[in-house]
């Protein structure tokens, strides 16, 4: 797609999203087609996994190759020295409630540098580390509340206006535009801190042929091989390199780490969950196609569907599945297998149908194979939950939300449910 149809396409999509027109669509009539799904506990080879070590040992090392190699391609391999400033902390932020911290992370190869802002808030009254949950936003660190000291994020407003259909926000009035998205003070009185960067630092969400953000960095031969890149794994190579410097923070307790996104982010989080094994918790809410839900169902948006509007989201070897689900050596619940035995939480919404919610709940019915074989509770039944009942067994949550596409007060409430419940915390 040219730049000047992509552009359109964008701002089409983003028409579609605004006007809720996915609640609007019956998909109900639109028949699921046969499928089987790639086989989750035997090898490449043939060997039945039937042991923890032989999936950790080889399974789990194949299946993700296999989503390198055919979904979402590499995170970039180059030695790129990354660097982590310290610009301001607050003792006395958000009226005393919070310790606000703005970090800059610089990746850096030869000749150039790319920037990413982190903005972190810890709870005030923390007397040890805190368990914390990492998400990218959208629109910029100042979208996500009105604290006017929130340093505005200079990728998101300096991307090519061409393509920053945002554009409008990106003054002061995007001050906290999405922070309905974002119950900052909520998690803070739960007890958790909580960290965000704009994923445009990484990667800005649109197609060119994978030249901007950190791909500036990369070198020629891995630049050329498109195979092995995509913006997915662009934006989950800022997750991983963020747990990096809370390795490094003392008030964060760095085994205690929940990453979380919302759609396009979600199937990032499950993605970088997935290589990561240092995050403790994965969350993915409405994060359908290309995330928790099932591509051979083609139910809501399709393979096709999302390799169309989205090209450079995923690796280009990916779009040789379009309209060929079956043909794909993986399925989404081997991405949700890839995060056992940690726990796991897929948040969906009633109406939000383009993500497929049932789809995405057969994904992690599906890896319970994986969990079983750490000796954890699976989910035994592949019956959709009743709306608005979180289903917990084991390591694994689900819930489907009343209402559209969105991260609600909802979602936040039970993440942090199951969170305290997997870290021990009493709930507050
Ligand atoms: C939609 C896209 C979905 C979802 C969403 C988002 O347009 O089709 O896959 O990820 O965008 O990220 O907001």
């Amino acid at each position: 797609m040219n730049k000047k149809a992509n552009l359109y396409f964008n701002i089409f999509v983003l028409a579609f999203l605004s006007f809720d027109v996915h609640s609007q669509i019956t998909y109900d009539k639109v028949k699921v087609p046969e499928y089987k799904l790639p086989e989750l506990l035997i090898s490449n080879n043939g060997k039945k996994i039937q042991i923890p070590e032989d999936w950790i040992n080889i399974r789990r090392p194949e299946i993700i190759r296999l989503f390198e190699a055919y979904v979402y391609g590499g995170v970039p391999e180059v030695c790129l020295e990354i660097k982590f400033a310290t610009i301001k902390t607050d003792l006395n932020a958000l009226y005393g409630k919070a310790i606000k911290k703005n970090i800059v992370a610089f990746i850096i190869n030869e000749v150039d540098t790319v920037q990413m802002e982190l903005l972190i808030f810890i709870p005030a009254n923390a007397k040890k580390p805190v368990p914390l949950f990492l998400g990218m936003n959208f629109y910029g660190n100042q979208s996500i509340h009105h604290d006017s000291s929130i340093p505005i994020t200079k990728s998101y407003v300096n991307n090519n206006p061409e393509y920053n259909i945002f554009n409008h926000k990106a003054t002061y009035e995007s001050r906290g535009s999405d922070s309905s998205s974002w119950p900052v003070e909520r998690i803070l009185e739960r007890g958790y801190g909580l960290a965000t960067f704009c994923y445009g630092d990484l990667d800005p969400d649109f197609d060119d042929g994978f030249k901007n953000g950190i791909h500036s960095l990369l070198d020629y031969s891995e630049k050329n091989d498109s195979n092995k890149l995509s913006s997915i794994s662009a934006w989950a190579y800022g997750l991983t390199t963020v747990m990096d410097y809370f390795e490094t923070d003392e008030h964060i307790n760095k085994s205690q780490i929940i990453v979380i996104g919302h759609s396009r982010l979600g199937k990032t989080a499950l993605w970088a969950g997935a290589i990561d094994q240092r995050f403790a918790i994965i969350i993915s809410n409405n994060s359908g196609c290309g995330g928790a839900a099932l591509s051979r169902r083609k139910t809501g948006e399709t393979v096709k569907d999302i390799n169309t509007g989205f090209p450079h989201w995923f690796s280009r070897n990916f779009h040789y599945f379009n309209d060929k689900e079956n043909e794909l050596p993986v399925d989404q619940h081997m991405l949700i297998g890839l995060i056992a035995p940690r726990p796991v939480y897929v948040g969906s919404a009633e109406q939000d149908k383009w993500a497929d919610p049932y789809g995405e709940f057969l994904s992690l019915y599906h890896a319970g194979p994986v969990y079983k074989l750490f000796g954890s509770d699976i989910i035994s039944k592949d019956t959709l939950p009743e709306i608005n009942k979180p289903l917990w067994t084991g390591k694994m949550g689900y819930h489907i939300r009343a209402g559209d596409h969105g991260i609600k007060r909802f979602d936040w409430e039970k993440y942090l449910d199951f969170a305290d419940y997997h870290f021990n915390r009493k709930s507050k």
